[in-house]
């Protein structure tokens, strides 16, 4: 079956988060989109189990900043994932590339340094009008799945650390 909405999932599938902590970092720019995605993450990993006090939100300028603040919270805190949400668009310029290669190497460094899961929640955009169709449009929320990935990954984590016989 073709899948249209990725983010169509099977919520019996997805982890509890009861004593999950997440921190989910949102970009300023383009707030249309980072709102909505970061309300789809926030609310995904309500109805999954986290606890309002152990999600921490935050905001950085724009998308290059994401990597700089998931490497702070995986310094600092003791956070179990770090959903990151960006939307770049592709200008006149070639900015766009050069945010798009940084934000996506950051993010892989960040999360193999600290052994942790970063999730990268990050649109990369030719239009708005794309942009918009992920962020809760036709093509789902790239955000609430963000927050499926993180609640797998931390499950994954623990499995790992607690059920492994060697
Ligand atoms: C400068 C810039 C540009 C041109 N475009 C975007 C964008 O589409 N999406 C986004 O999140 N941020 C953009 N930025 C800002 C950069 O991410 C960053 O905040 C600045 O270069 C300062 O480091």
């Amino acid at each position: 079956m073709k899948k249209t909405n990725l983010s169509d999932y099977n919520s019996a599938a997805v982890p509890n988060g009861k004593d999950y902590h997440i921190a989910v970092v949102a970009a300023e720019w383009n707030p249309e989109v980072t709102d909505a995605m970061m309300n789809g993450a926030i609310d995904t990993l309500r109805e999954h189990g986290v606890e309002e006090g152990n999600i921490k939100v935050y905001r950085v300028p724009g998308t290059f900043e994401l990597t700089t603040a998931a490497n702070l919270l995986l310094e600092r805190t003791q956070v179990d994932a770090v959903i990151c949400i960006g939307c770049v668009i592709q200008g006149e310029t070639r900015h766009f590339e050069f945010i798009c290669q940084a934000v996506s190497q950051g993010l892989t460094n960040v999360a193999t340094k600290h052994g942790r899961p970063v999730i990268f929640s990050v649109l990369t955009c030719d239009t708005m009008q794309q942009a918009l169709d992920r962020a809760g449009g036709k093509h789902g929320n790239k955000g609430v799945e963000g927050a499926i990935t993180a609640l797998k990954m931390v499950a994954l984590d623990r499995a790992i650390e607690f059920e492994m016989p060697f």
